[in-house]
């Protein structure tokens, strides 16, 4: 079996976290240099429902990890290339503000090598060779943990505005505010343009700072009526009560003109960062919050499309 294993079978376009199909199945991201270990893992895990990303490069895995957000890591500590303890600090550090599972397997199971675990963020050390029965549940118990979590937290930690799931409520409430009395909204969703690209040449951390900074600007620059939510990684959502979808779109384009020239500095160079945005007005009482999102989402999508830094409706 080749390394690309792990290619050919979990395709990153496959898996959205933001789109309504995988957002309720959990993810689970594998770390391991034995590709034998990883498919056996990754089947049983898989028979429970669950989606499973595998990788046996440390880096690739860490940019995964970001990308994806998954529900629950794994990780195996003995990795040959970088040491599996140093990838999970680097985990720990440039993710300390949220709260992902990290389940540490290893051969090594004596005490300093298990303190050293729990000391680097692990939640739970399961011993090589696997019991299968046993792994399962476990993992599952830390799927459970993520999930009460995440229900209990309305605000996105690193960012400080709503989360991806007090918009569904907001939505909801909107929805039946516009069934009742006519009153439309509009939703933005925004996205920051060539944003691995800022990660890629700056490191995770700086691109942690322009998610900061967004964030603020976009509650700067909002009125004290409109809701900022983070929608995913470099996505968020502007709400935008009793306005249409062409008010809503100049409010996006002033904001990205604004934006736009912010000047970051770093490693003693400055970059500027942009947004493309896709804009859509609720405009029927049967359509869902879902369908709403999705045409906003095509929205962007064209904006995308159209070379960036622009506002679609
Ligand atoms: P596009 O212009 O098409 O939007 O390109 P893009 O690079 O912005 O989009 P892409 O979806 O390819 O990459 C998004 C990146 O956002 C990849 C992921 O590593 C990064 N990301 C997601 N969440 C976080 C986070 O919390 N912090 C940091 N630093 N990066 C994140
Ligand atoms: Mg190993
Ligand atoms: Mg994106
Ligand atoms: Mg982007």
């Amino acid at each position: 079996i080749s390394l690309s294993y792990e290619y050919e079978h979990f395709k990153e376009s496959d898996y959205k976290k933001n789109e309504p199909c995988c957002g309720d199945v959990p993810l689970i991201q594998i770390i391991d240099d034995d590709v034998t270990m990883l498919i056996l893992l990754k089947e049983a895990l898989e028979d429970k429902g669950w989606m499973v990303m595998t990788n046996t490069e440390p880096d690739k895995a860490v940019s995964l990890y970001y990308d994806l957000q998954p529900d629950c890591l794994v990780i195996d500590v003995d990795l040959p290339s970088k040491n599996g303890f140093q990838l999970l600090e680097s985990i720990q550090l440039h993710n300390h503000k949220q709260f992902i599972p990290k389940v540490v397997i290893s051969s090594q199971i004596d005490r300093i090598t298990r303190m050293n675990a729990y000391e680097m963020g692990a939640d739970d050390f399961i011993e090589k060779p696997i019991d299968m029965e046993e792994f399962l549940v476990r993992i599952n118990r830390q799927l459970q943990r993520k999930q009460i979590f995440d229900q209990s937290v309305l605000i996105d930690e690193l960012t400080q505005v709503y989360n991806r799931r007090f918009l569904s409520d907001q939505m909801e409430r909107y929805l039946k505010d516009f069934e009742r009395t006519g009153t439309s909204f509009s939703v933005g969703i925004l996205d920051l343009d060539y944003f691995k690209k800022i990660n890629d040449t700056y490191g995770h951390l700086t691109g942690d700072k322009v998610l900061e900074a967004f964030a603020l600007f976009l509650k700067e620059q909002t009125r004290s009526t409109d809701i900022v939510f983070r929608y995913g990684g470099e996505e968020f959502v502007v709400l935008f009560p009793r306005t249409n979808d062409q008010e809503a779109a100049e409010v996006a384009k002033r904001i990205l003109e604004g934006f736009s020239k912010v000047e970051f500095k770093e490693q003693g160079q400055s970059f500027h960062v942009s947004f493309s945005a896709g804009i859509y007005m609720a405009n029927n009482s049967t359509e869902g919050s879902l369908d709403i999102l999705k045409k906003a989402d095509q929205a962007l999508y064209e904006a995308k499309e159209k070379g960036r830094a622009c506002v679609e409706s």
